[in-house]
């Protein structure tokens, strides 16, 4: 395992689920951690309590991966000492809705292409080329298995993350030359604030996503980001597909019955 310690790992939409996960999981092996998120008080509350357990150093940022100036100049402006970005972690993302196309919401629509798939250029677009310059560094991009199936009424947010998968191919493709890695993780059913997210805020629709099954827990899925981020130099996790045991694929999903 490739050690962590003092590595700089940069973790977009670290604020909530899987991102505050990865989050945990980097700080516990050591490295220092530059965190991004619109919700700049929960990045707060996070990096106090990874300094409590871990000593971690942090820097925080208020920032909507969608603004594509917003993000250069965030990394411009990082201090000389975090700039050497070794792993960045492409985890902002959401859906919204669960619309028939032609009953789809343009706004919702806008939402989930500008976050997860440009949102996710805007900010390998400014951190990739340090990593080729330096001919170190990981990208592992959180896709889901909604970007290998669609699903009805997956329409646009299933298209948005066949982006991230053709992107995460591109990108392998282009640094092909150099020791940069590009992997992506892809879940299916994990329990965060993403179906409450994808609801419009309706806790008790989003609620029945995970009903009568056991999702994933966002440490899971930090688990195999951690181990992409780990192996040696020489391996590279193409990409992981991430089940519940419970989950065959987007439309098969076991439910306990519930008791007569
Ligand atoms: P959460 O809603 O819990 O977390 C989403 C994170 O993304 C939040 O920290 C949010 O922060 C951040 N985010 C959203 N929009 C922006 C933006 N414009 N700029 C910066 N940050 C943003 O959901 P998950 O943890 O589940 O989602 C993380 C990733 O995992 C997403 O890419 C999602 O598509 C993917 N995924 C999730 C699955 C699941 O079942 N949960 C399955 C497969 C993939 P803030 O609102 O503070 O900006
Ligand atoms: C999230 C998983 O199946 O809700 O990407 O689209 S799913």
């Amino acid at each position: 395992m490739t050690k962590l310690t003092d590595s700089i790992v940069f973790i977009t939409g670290a604020s909530s689920g899987i991102g505050r996960s990865c989050a945990h999981a980097f700080a516990r092996e050591g490295a220092k951690l530059i965190l991004a998120a619109r919700r700049k008080a929960r990045l707060e509350k996070l990096a106090a309590e990874l300094k409590k357990e871990f000593h971690t150093e942090t820097v925080l940022a208020e920032l909507d991966v969608r603004d594509h100036r917003a993000v250069e100049k965030f990394h411009k402006k990082l201090p000389a000492a975090w700039r050497n970005i070794d792993i960045l972690v492409n985890n902002a993302g959401l859906s919204r809705g669960l619309s028939k196309l032609h009953e789809g919401l343009l706004q919702d629509w806008e939402e989930m292409i500008d976050t997860n798939v440009k949102g996710l250029l805007y900010v390998s677009r400014a951190v990739l080329p340090g990593m080729v310059e330096r001919k170190k560094g990981t990208i592992i991009n959180i896709g889901s298995i909604a970007g290998h199936e669609v699903y009805p009424g997956g329409n646009v947010y299933c298209a948005s993350k066949h982006a991230v998968d053709a992107l995460t191919k591109g990108m392998r493709m282009d640094v092909v030359d150099t020791p940069v890695r590009i992997c992506t993780v892809d879940p299916g059913l994990v329990e965060t604030e993403f179906s409450e997210v994808r609801f419009h805020g309706d806790k008790e629709r989003a609620k029945e996503t995970y009903q009568n099954m056991t999702p994933l827990t966002p440490d899971d899925i930090a688990d195999a980001v951690l181990f992409a981020a780990t192996r040696p130099p020489h391996v590279q996790i193409a990409e992981l597909i991430i089940m519940p045991t419970a989950q065959a694929s987007t439309t098969l999903v076991h439910r306990a019955s519930s008791p007569a």
